[in-house]
């Protein structure tokens, strides 16, 4: 008869396996810390380490955040319908919009274990209409960049607010970050047109654009619709486009090739950008019977997943599959840090000022604060006492041309009066003279 084995704990099991000896010192080595280094004999457990991370991460879930910069009609919604192969209700734009907008959709997607709170933010009019730029160069921005055209201010603003909003919860006494939502800019597609400016040139507006989204977000460009531009355009397109980047200083974001699990992979996959994409909502049966993502034509079919056809699945592999810790890790610890270091030093704090230090520095911001306010006030005083005193200084010119006026008006008046009265005077004079005269007239007469 078969006897159940009693159940062992899961100590005794480790101890089974791995039968705890004496801790034994194999080798001591002296590093530059003074810190020996030990090798254990036995089983401690510290190798479960990475598990419990794993497992604390995929509990808590992911944060992503994309951008889409571009023209209207440039395939940015359904280039990221393609690839998180979802429909994403975004409110269709046209190109009477007025102003430059960012609209978001937020998701939580989910692929295993692995649970992701997906938001994805697309430019809605910009670059649509020339004098946009003029038009609106007068609103504020916080970006005071005056050189920079409104709507690239208006997208660089919404990737700085973004930094602000994780810089005030960071700054807060009571802080919970691993909760907040994170709405940190991870990657941006900036989508250029297939036909270029010219020949096959980048717009002044997509330059400027890409040199200042570059120093606060991973931007990765991209060329929209490339099923419309012909393969050896493209490849010139594509080398025009590097040489005016190189050109403008602008450094887009570069698959990381310091790690060697993926170094290769990067490698190859930097030498594509800036990818050229095609994206598609429509699926269509091939003769094989399979169905796939692409765009119908009279003459075939553009298969949106077929590397022959467009540089989707590259894109695709080089953004979500090897490298979305890499860009969320250089937007927390390069693009965030510098954010973080130039609003520190705007507000006047050094390092190492912590305590004490840091009391004195708010003390010495706070008086900073109230000298600029009085002085602000004071400024304001005097100008508004110039103001009445002008005002004051008008109103008495007035006064007294309004008293001459009256003075000449009365004077000629009287002078009126006094010539009318004379007047009258004669001309009773004349009238008592002829009475007077026709009178001895008719006694004459009568005579
Ligand atoms: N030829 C071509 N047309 C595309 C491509 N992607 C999108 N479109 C079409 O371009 C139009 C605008 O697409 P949409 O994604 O709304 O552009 P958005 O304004 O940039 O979001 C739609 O009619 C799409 O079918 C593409 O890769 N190639
Ligand atoms: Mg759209």
């Amino acid at each position: 008869m078969l006897t159940e084995s009693p159940k062992k704990s899961l100590n005794e099991e480790a101890d089974e396996q791995y039968p705890l000896k004496e801790i034994v010192v194999d080798e001591i080595e002296t590093d530059t810390g003074g810190v020996p280094t030990l090798k254990l004999n036995g089983f401690v457990g510290f190798d479960s380490l990475p598990y419990q991370l794993v497992e604390k991460c995929n509990e808590h879930g992911f944060q992503f955040n994309m951008m889409c910069v571009g023209e209207t009609g440039m395939g940015k919604t359904t280039l990221m319908e393609s690839l998180f192969n979802m429909k994403l209700e975004f409110e269709p734009c046209n190109h009477e919009l007025k102003t430059v907008e960012l609209r978001s959709k937020t998701c939580e997607v989910s692929e295993g274990n692995v649970h992701v709170k997906l938001k994805i933010v697309e430019t809605a009019g910009f670059g649509d209409q020339l004098d946009k730029d003029k038009r609106f160069s007068e609103r504020p921005t916080i970006f005071k960049e005056p050189s920079v055209p409104f709507s690239a201010r208006v997208i660089v603003d919404y990737v700085n607010e973004q930094f602000e909003k994780y810089l005030i919860e960071e700054l807060k006494v009571k802080r919970c970050l691993a909760y907040f939502d994170d709405t940190r800019i991870h990657a941006c597609l900036y989508f250029i047109s297939p036909t270029g400016h010219g020949p096959l040139r980048l717009k002044a507006l997509d330059v400027v654009t890409m040199r200042e989204l570059s120093k606060r977000v991973n931007v990765i460009p991209v060329i929209a619709k490339a099923d419309t531009a012909c393969k050896d355009e493209l490849v010139r397109f594509k080398r025009k486009i590097l040489d005016e980047l190189r050109g403008h200083n602008i450094q887009t974001y570069q698959f990381p090739t310091d790690d060697d699990t993926v170094r290769q992979a990067n490698q190859e996959l930097n030498k594509l950008i800036p990818y050229a994409i095609v994206g598609s909502t429509d699926f269509v049966t091939k003769d094989n019977g399979k169905s796939v993502r692409a765009r119908k034509y009279p003459w075939g079919i553009v298969e949106v997943e077929n590397e022959e056809h467009c540089d989707f699945v590259k894109l695709r592999e080089a953004v979500l599959r090897i490298n979305v810790d890499s860009l969320r890790e250089r937007t927390h610890n390069v693009l965030y840090e510098a954010y973080r270091r130039d609003r520190l030093r705007e507000m006047k704090l050094g390092d190492g000022d912590a305590g004490l230090k840091m009391m004195e520095s708010l003390q010495l911001r706070q008086s900073d604060y109230k000298e600029r306010n009085a002085q602000q006030e004071k400024k304001y005083k005097e100008e508004f006492v110039r103001r009445v005193e002008k005002k004051e200084e008008e109103l008495k010119r007035r006064e007294e041309m309004l008293n001459t006026r009256h003075r000449e008006v009365q004077e000629k008046f009287q002078l009126d009066v006094q010539t009318l009265d004379q007047q009258i005077q004669t001309l009773m004079e004349e009238k008592y003279k002829l009475e007077t005269r026709t009178l001895t007239g008719k006694k004459k007469d009568r005579k």
